[in-house]
């Protein structure tokens, strides 16, 4: 516990931890039905295309989230880009810039315009009263991102979607796991993009998939995603190389396995999280929709300068000095990143909700990577420094 600023490690003092604290560190499941896993594809010497693993780790998806179909893909962002593709999707797709950049990339890379939509700044998702002002004759579809692995309001954008004669892509990199209402999240829209990268809490490695109940679509996206062959010699779809190896399909499959045991932890450290700093002042934990099922995988801290005293990236800066690597998830907004800030300059001015959340956002470490007693330090470090916001603040601004 630290009692006076200059303890503090930015201003001098020893860091809390030892060893770095990141967001984001890999879950791990059985480690001997892995293993077991992998000798046996070495054994049958069948590595990617389509293998047994790549199959069952797409049954078992399906199963989780109740969805007809799912195509594995090799990440997440070519998940989307096979989606989108495989959609028809040209000219203008309305987009929230308060994702990660992956989701605009996946349509810029197809020459499709992302038009940012501001966000509620409550759920941080797609403001879906401002979509339709945004729609012109070349809008073809809208992309909703659950970020945090809420739910977006799908219901609302199905029936923008429905009316406009668009197509409706959700984004759910973070929202593997989810409930919405009555379904699981994998059922919305013309189909669900999920990621399975390292850092998300159910991993394969690099992975994605796309869940739909459409069943020519999800015939196509598996064409795609081999080149668009449809047999040998015969290439009946503009394709790439989106295909899951077989070692992710078998680390995927084991952490499903352990799916419960992961999001318990995830969600006993978020309580703690939102227990330790309901007193601190100028810090809010966001909150999680009630859903009756959630995968709780980020912890979202946002910090609120003009109560705390001291700003989101002065926190940030002391967390660090105390290997606290926490995470500005999604500054500055896609809109701020290239090559959208060179084509659309003024994005920002339709934009004022993303430009404020992504000022306050701090993610913290969270899941099986830290400990109760790490996530109490944090939450004392983040209370101490809140505490002593305006000094600390002045102190900082010195150096
Ligand atoms: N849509 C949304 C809304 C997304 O959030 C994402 C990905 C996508 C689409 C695209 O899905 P993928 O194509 O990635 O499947 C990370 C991830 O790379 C990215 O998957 C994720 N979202 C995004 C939110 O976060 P970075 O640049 O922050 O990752 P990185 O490498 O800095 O890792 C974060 C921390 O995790 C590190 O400080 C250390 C720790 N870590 C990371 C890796 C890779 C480990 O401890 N072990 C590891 O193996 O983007």
């Amino acid at each position: 516990m630290k009692t006076t600023l200059s303890e503090l490690a930015v201003l001098g003092g020893p860091p809390a931890f030892e060893d770095l604290l990141h967001v984001g560190v890999p879950n791990l499941g059985s480690r001997d039905d892995l293993l077991a896993r992998f000798n046996d594809i070495l054994d049958r010497k069948w590595f990617t295309n389509n293998g047994i693993y790549v199959r069952e780790f797409e049954a078992k998806i399906c199963e989780l989230v109740d969805s007809e179909h799912c195509v594995a893909t090799s990440n997440g962002t070519i998940a989307l880009e096979l989606a989108i593709r495989a959609l028809g999707l040209t000219g203008e797709v309305i987009v929230p810039s308060f994702t990660f950049v992956a989701t605009a990339h996946a349509l810029q890379w197809q020459e499709i315009k992302p038009v940012f939509c501001d966000i509620d700044p409550h759920t941080h998702h797609i403001d879906v009263d401002k979509v339709e002002s945004l729609i012109t004759p070349l809008t073809t579809g809208i992309v909703g991102v659950h970020l945090w692995g809420n739910p977006c309001n799908v219901e609302a954008l199905a029936d923008i979607a429905d009316r406009n004669g668009l197509r409706l892509l959700l984004d759910a990199a973070h929202a593997f796991g989810v409930s919405c209402g009555d379904h699981m999240i994998g059922n919305f829209g013309d189909a669900e993009c999920f990621s399975f990268h390292a850092t998300k809490f159910c991993t394969s490695f690099e992975g994605g998939a796309i869940a739909t109940n459409n069943a020519e679509l999800a015939e196509k996206l598996q064409l795609m995603r081999n080149f668009g062959f449809d047999g040998p010699d015969n290439v009946i779809h503009i394709g790439t190389n989106g295909k899951m190896n077989e070692m992710s399909a078998a680390m995927g499959i084991t952490s499903i396995e352990s799916i419960d045991e992961f999001v318990k932890v995830n969600h006993q450290r978020y309580e703690q999280y939102r227990a330790a700093l309901a007193t601190v002042s100028g810090v809010e934990l966001y909150e999680h929709q009630a859903t009756s099922r959630h995968n709780f995988q980020y912890a979202v801290a946002l910090i609120d300068e003009s109560t705390a005293g001291i700003s989101r990236d002065a926190l940030l800066r002391t967390l660090h000095a105390e290997k606290v690597l926490a995470r500005r998830y999604f500054y500055p907004g896609c809109h701020r990143m290239e090559p959208y800030r060179s084509y659309q300059p003024h994005a920002g001015l339709l934009l004022p909700e993303t430009e404020s959340v992504a000022s306050k956002v701090l993610v913290l470490p969270t899941g099986k990577g830290v400990t109760e007693e790490q996530v109490d330090t944090i939450c004392e470090l983040l209370r101490f420094a809140a505490n002593n916001g305006p000094e600390l603040s002045q102190r900082l601004a010195q150096m």
